[in-house]
C-alpha cells in the first residue's frame, strides 16, 4: 500500500509518506513527499511529539544521498589480492548469489576448523534491527566479536550521569520550562541531539531563560547565548567544581533534593572540612564528603588561574544558574568528556544538576520515558557446541583488560573500546581475525589515528563491507555489498527521546528502488542463513523461519522481504496491537502504524526517580558508591588495587578522590615547545555523521558553520595567533601533530580562543565518491582530522579522545 505513489505514474501528484532520519542521533520522525515512486521532499512528521513538523537543515540532504550517482549498485568483488592504500582493489561486479556463496563458504570453513571466534562483525550507525545481524547472527556463528562504534561516538557522555544517577544514556532537557541553561561543549542548534526540536523551541527558551556555553570556539549555540565562556580546552572539570564550590558556599543548593545542615547553618566555608553528621541528606548521597575531598579549596580564583576564565564570570554564572534552581540545566556534550581524563569531567558537569535539584525535575534534565518494544525472540536453543565454545573467547577490542576497564553500567569490560580493535586485529592480540563483515561504518576515516585501521584491515583475509558508497573502508574489502538507504529503503525502528516524550519512528521502504539493494540488518542475514543451511549448518535459518512468523497470520517468512517486515512487526507489536496495549499512543493495528509512522510515549513523569535512582544507594551520588564498587571489582579481577588501575589508565586521582567528581589536568599529546597550538575538532552543521561528503549542498553551504568558508576545508585561527604565525586568510597549510599531518586552507576568526586552531570534522575523504575526493582513491579533498588525532582513550568509559587531546604545529605551503 505504501507504493501507491508509483501507481499514479504520470499524474505528478504524490503523497507524504512516513520515514525516519538517521542523519544524526536525534532520530527524528519524518515524512517524505513521494511522486511516481521517487522521493522529492522531506519534512518533520507532525505525529511525533518529539520533533513534530520541525526539521534541521541536514534532513534535506538525505535526498542527495539517496540519489547520489556514485552509490554502489551491484555487489563487487576484489580481484587485486594485495591490500593497501596504494593498491587499487580492482573490483568487478558479481551477483548477489555469488557474493553470498563466498561469505557462506568462509563461515563454514572457520566453523569446521574450530575458528569461529575469528569471525567479526563491525557496526556503525544502526537501527534496533541490529540484534539480528550484529547480535544473534554473530553468536550463532560462534564469535564473541560484535564490535560497535559506540566508543568513537559518545560513551564518555554517558559515564557521568551513570555514576551519579544510574542512567547510561542520553538525557533530554526541559528547555521550554527552564530558567537557565549551562552548556558544556554541546551545540544543540547544530549538533548534539534533537536538533530539529531544539531549533524549533530555542526562541521560547531564549525569551525566558539565560543561556551560557563553555566552548573554545563560538559555536552556533554560543552565537545566540547570553554568556560565551571560551575556556581553555580540558578545563571544564575545573570550572564545574569551582561552580559547585560557589553554590555550596553561597548556600544556593536545592534543599528539597540535597537536604540541609540539621541546624540550618551553612558550614561550607572555603578551606574548611565539614563534619558529615551535621548534614541531613535527602535524595542525594555524599555531598559533604564531596566537599571535603574535592571542593573546599576549589574557588573561582583557583579555576581562573588554570582555565583562563575570569573568576567573576565563573561566580556570576554559578550564582545565576543556582538561583534558577531547580529549573536549571547543566547540559553535557562531547567536548569536555571525549578526552583522556573525560570521565571525571563528565561526573563534575553532571553533578551540578544534582546540586540544583534539576534531575528529573520540571525545567531540568530527564532520562528516557518508558517504551514497550520487545526486541526479538531468544536464540539460545539454536546455539550449537561450536557456537558455545567460540563465544567464550576474549573480544578483539581487548575490553576489560587491566588498562581498559570500560565500565559501562558498572561492569568491568561492560562497554566497547571500538578504536582499540584496530590494534587487536593488527597485532593478532588476542588472535587473528580471518573474516569480518562491517556495515554503515567507516572506521579508517572516522576513528582517531585512522591510518592504524588501514593496516588492520589489510590483514583481514576476507572483509565484507555493506554500504551505500564505496568508502575508505570499502577500499580494503574483498566484497562490497550495496545497501539500502536507511531513510527511504529499509525496514526498522528507532527509539529516541526529547520534549518530555519518547518516540519510536518506523523505517520502511517507501520508494521504488532502482537497483537491487539489500537491507543490511535483516535481508542479508536471512539470505546468508539460507546459504549456510544449504551447506549443512541450518541453525541460523531455522531461527529465522521458526521464530519470526508474522504475528498477525502466524505465517513463517518465505523470503528476505517477508522476514524484514515480520521482524519489524514482532519487535514493535506492543505499540500497534490493540490487544497488547501498554501505554502511550493507541494505534489500531500494523497498517495504521505504517501509515502514521511513529508511536509516542506518555508524557514524562517528573520526580518519579527521586529516591529510586539506579545507583547503589538509590540516590544521586556525589560520592559514587557505584563507581567505587565497579573499580573495586575491576581491580580484584586483575589481582591489584584501585590506585594501580587508575595509574595505568592515566588518571591523576588516587584513593577516595577517584569516587567523586573532580578536576584532572588534561592529558594532551605533543610537546608545547614543538607543537604550539591546541587542536579543536568539531562537527559541521551539515555533517550527517560521516556521510555528507559526496553531497554538493555540504560544500555550497559550508558557511552555515560560524566562521567557516564555502567550498573549503578551512582551519580557523584567531587573528592574534595568525599574526604571530604569519598566516593570512586563504593560505594553504599543513597541520602536523605527533601522529600525522593533513593539508587544508585557513581563515581568520575571533570566534576561536587564542592558542587553539579549530577545524570541522568531515572532509579529507580520498574515497567515498567523485565529489568527496579530489581524485577518487588517490587524492583527498581537504584534510581528515582523524589523521592528526592520536588514538587515546578515556579508559573508564572506553570513549575515544577527540578533544583537548593533541597539540599541533602549522607549516605554510
Ligand atoms: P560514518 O563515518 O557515519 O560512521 O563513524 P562511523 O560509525 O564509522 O560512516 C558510515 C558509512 O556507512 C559511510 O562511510 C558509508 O560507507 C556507509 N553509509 C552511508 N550511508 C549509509 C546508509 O544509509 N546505509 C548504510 N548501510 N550505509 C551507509 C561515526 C562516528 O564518527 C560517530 S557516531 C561520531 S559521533 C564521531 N564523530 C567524529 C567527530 O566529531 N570528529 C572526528 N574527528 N571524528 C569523529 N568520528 C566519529
Ligand atoms: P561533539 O560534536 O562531539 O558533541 O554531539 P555533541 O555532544 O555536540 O562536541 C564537540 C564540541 O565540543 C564542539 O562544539 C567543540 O568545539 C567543543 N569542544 C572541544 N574541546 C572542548 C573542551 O575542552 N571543552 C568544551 N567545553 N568544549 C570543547 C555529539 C552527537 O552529535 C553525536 S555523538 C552524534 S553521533 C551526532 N552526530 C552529528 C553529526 O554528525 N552532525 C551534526 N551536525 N550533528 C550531529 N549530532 C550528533
Ligand atoms: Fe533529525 Fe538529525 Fe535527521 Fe536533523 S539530521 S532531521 S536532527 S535525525
Amino acid at each position: 500500500p505504501l507504493k501507491k505513489a508509483s501507481a499514479q505514474t504520470g499524474t505528478q501528484t504524490g503523497q507524504w509518506l512516513p520515514a525516519a532520519c538517521q542523519g544524526c542521533t536525534s532520530w527524528c520522525a519524518k515524512q517524505v513527499y513521494v511522486i511516481d515512486g521517487r522521493a522529492v521532499k522531506v519534512r518533520g512528521n507532525p505525529h511525533s511529539k518529539v520533533n513534530g513538523g520541525a526539521s534541521c537543515p541536514r534532513a534535506h540532504m538525505a535526498l542527495q544521498q539517496l540519489y547520489d550517482p556514485d552509490r554502489i549498485k551491484v555487489p563487487m568483488k576484489r580481484t587485486n589480492p594485495e591490500k593497501g592504500r596504494d593498491q587499487d582493489p580492482k573490483f568487478v561486479p558479481v551477483s548477489w548469489d555469488e557474493a553470498l556463496d563466498m561469505m557462506a563458504d568462509r563461515i563454514m570453513e572457520l566453523r569446521k576448523k574450530g575458528e569461529s571466534h575469528k569471525y567479526m562483525l563491525m557496526r556503525g550507525r544502526y537501527t534496533y534491527m541490529r540484534d539480528i545481524l550484529y547480535g544473534s547472527m554473530t553468536k550463532l556463528i560462534g564469535s564473541p566479536n560484535n564490535i560497535s562504534h559506540s566508543a568513537i561516538c559518545a560513551e564518555g557522555e554517558k559515564f557521568g550521569p551513570y555514576y551519579t544517577e544510574g542512567f547510561w544514556g542520553y538525557r533530554q532537557y526541559d528547555v521550554e520550562n527552564t530558567r537557565y541553561i549551562l552548556l558544556w561543549g554541546a551545540d544543540p542548534l547544530a549538533a548534539n541531539r534533537q536538533v530539529s526540536y531544539y531549533s524549533k523551541a530555542w526562541g521560547t527558551t531564549l525569551d525566558q531563560a539565560k543561556v551560557a556555553i563553555v566552548e573554545p570556539r563560538l559555536s552556533a549555540t554560543a552565537a545566540k547565548a547570553d554568556e560565551w565562556i571560551p575556556a581553555k580546552p580540558g578545563y571544564d572539570g575545573a570550572l564545574a567544581v569551582a561552580m559547585a564550590h560557589v553554590i555550596l558556599t553561597e548556600g544556593l543548593w536545592y534543599k528539597d533534593f540535597v537536604g540541609d545542615f540539621k541546624d540550618g547553618e551553612n558550614r561550607f566555608i572555603e578551606g574548611r572540612e565539614v563534619d558529615e553528621d551535621l548534614f541531613a541528606e535527602k535524595h542525594s548521597h555524599g555531598v559533604v564528603r564531596w566537599w571535603n575531598l574535592a571542593l573546599k579549596d576549589k574557588t573561582p580564583q583557583w579555576a581562573e588561574k588554570i582555565s583562563g576564565v575570569e573568576a567573576a564570570q565563573i561566580r556570576r554564572v554559578a550564582v545565576e544558574f543556582a538561583e534558577a534552581a531547580p529549573r536549571a540545566i547543566s547540559w553535557l556534550g562531547g567536548g569536555p568528556v571525549m578526552q583522556v581524563r573525560g570521565g571525571y569531567a563528565s561526573m563534575a558537569c553532571h553533578a551540578l544538576n544534582g546540586l540544583v535539584g534539576a534531575c528529573d525535575n520540571l525545567g531540568g534534565t530527564m532520562v528516557s520515558n518508558k517504551e514497550y518494544t520487545s526486541g526479538f525472540p531468544g536464540y539460545d536453543q539454536y546455539l550449537d557446541d561450536i557456537a558455545k565454545k567460540g563465544t567464550q573467547h576474549e573480544k578483539i577490542d581487548q575490553r576489560g583488560r587491566l588498562e581498559f576497564p570500560c565500565l559501562k553500567k558498572g561492569k568491568s569490560g561492560g562497554g566497547v573500546i571500538t578504536n582499540r580493535a584496530a590494534d587487536g586485529i593488527a597485532d593478532e592480540d588476542p588472535y587473528e581475525i580471518k573474516m569480518a563483515i562491517a556495515y554503515m561504518n567507516n572506521f579508517n576515516f572516522s576513528a582517531p589515528h585512522g591510518q592504524r585501521w588501514d593496516k588492520a584491515l589489510s590483514k583481514i583475509p576476507f572483509l565484507v563491507h555493506i554500504t551505500t558508497n564505496a568508502s575508505e573502508f570499502s577500499w580494503f574489502a574483498d566484497l562490497v555489498l550495496p545497501d539500502t538507504h536507511h531513510m527511504f529503503e529499509k525496514w526498522g525502528y528507532l527509539k529516541s527521546t526529547g520534549n518530555g516524550y519518547r518516540h519510536v519512528p518506523l523505517l520502511q521502504p517507501i520508494i521504488d528502488m532502482p537497483f537491487d539493494f539489500k537491507i543490511d540488518e535483516t535481508e542479508i542475514p536471512f539470505l546468508l542463513g539460507k546459504k549456510l543451511a544449504e551447506r549443512g549448518f541450518d541453525n541460523l535459518h531455522r531461527y529465522h523461519v521458526e521464530q519470526f512468523a508474522d504475528p498477525e497470520t502466524g505465517k513463517s517468512p518465505e523470503d528476505e522481504k517477508q522476514f524484514s517486515e515480520y521482524a519489524t512487526k514482532i519487535a514493535t507489536r506492543d505499540l500497534w496491537d490493540p490487544k497488547r496495549y501498554k501505554g502511550g499512543d493507541k494505534i489500531n493495528g500494523w497498517e495504521e502504524f505504517k501509515k502514521i509512522g511513529v508511536w509516542n510515549s506518555d508524557p514524562y513523569p517528573y520526580r518519579a526517580r527521586w529516591g529510586k535512582m539506579k545507583t547503589e544507594t538509590g540516590k544521586f551520588e556525589f560520592y559514587s558508591q557505584t563507581l567505587k564498587t565497579a573499580l573495586e571489582n575491576h581491580a580484584k579481577k586483575h589481582d591489584t588495587n584501585m590506585d594501580h588501575v587508575l595509574e595505568v589508565c592515566k588518571y591523576e586521582a588516587r584513593g577516595e578522590l577517584a569516587f567523586v567528581p573532580h578536576h584532572e589536568e588534561p592529558y594532551v599529546h605533543g610537546d608545547p615547545e614543538e607543537y604550539p597550538l591546541l587542536f579543536v575538532d568539531h562537527k559541521a552543521r551539515l555533517n550527517r555523521e560521516g556521510r555528507s561528503a559526496n553531497c554538493s549542498w555540504y560544500y555550497e553551504l559550508k558557511d552555515l558553520d560560524p566562521g567557516d568558508v564555502n567550498y573549503q576545508d578551512a582551519a580557523k585561527f584567531n587573528p592574534r595567533d595568525a599574526a604571530a604565525l604569519g598566516i593570512e586568510k586563504g593560505d594553504k597549510i599543513k597541520i602536523i601533530s605527533p601522529v600525522g599531518e593533513i593539508e587544508c586552507t585557513t581563515t581568520l576568526w575571533e570566534g576561536v580562543r587564542p592558542g587553539c586552531v579549530a577545524k570541522c570534522y568531515g572532509q579529507g575523504h580520498w574515497a567515498y565518491g567523485s565529489r568527496a575526493a579530489e581524485v577518487f582513491g588517490k587524492k583527498p579533498r581537504g584534510g581528515n582530522n582523524n589523521y592528526i588525532l592520536p588514538a587515546d582513550y578515556d579508559r573508564l568509559s572506553g570513549a575515544s579522545a577527540y578533544y583537548s587531546t593533541t597539540r599541533v604545529k602549522i607549516v605554510k605551503l
